[in-house]
């Protein structure tokens, strides 16, 4: 298990999300925008596979809220997707209007400044930990690529 700090490279733009790497996965970009809820917030990031098999993102959990799950925009509208395929050779993004991570009964309220940790399981790369920095809502949707 790999955590990596997203303080390594203060400075440049594309290193301030959270990223780690684990097994085939590699996650960057990993960033919560804070929240106007005090109770919920979601996350989003870049999931890559580098490995010749196909993987998946099973499931979510994080010491910083009691519930986190895997949801698809669909016509405006959040479905809760049970498991994410992340193909051999390939990126996922989760971003504003496709698919994110929602932490509900966060612990504290997210806020700017305050670092989240998620524990993302894999089906291949077992559990991927990787720490989230919490950003002012435009700010994290900038750094997404
Ligand atoms: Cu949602």
């Amino acid at each position: 298990m790999i955590v990596a700090s997203a303080l390594a490279v203060l400075g440049c733009r594309s290193s301030r999300g959270g990223s780690t790497t684990s097994g085939g996965i590699s996650i960057s970009h990993a960033v919560v925008p804070a929240s106007p809820s005090p109770t919920d917030a979601s996350a989003f990031m870049m999931i890559e596979n580098t490995s010749a098999a196909p993987d998946s993102l099973t499931g979510v959990s994080s010491p910083d809220a009691e519930l986190v799950m895997l949801h698809e925009m669909v016509d405006n509208r959040m479905e809760m997707v049970e498991g994410l395929a992340v193909p051999a050779e390939s990126r996922v993004l989760l971003a504003p209007g496709g698919y994110h991570l929602m932490l509900h009964r966060l612990t504290r309220p997210a806020a700017v400044g305050d670092t989240l940790t998620l524990h993302l399981q894999f089906a291949q790369a077992g559990e991927v930990v990787v720490r989230a920095p919490v950003l002012r809502y435009t700010e994290a949707i900038e750094l997404l690529p």
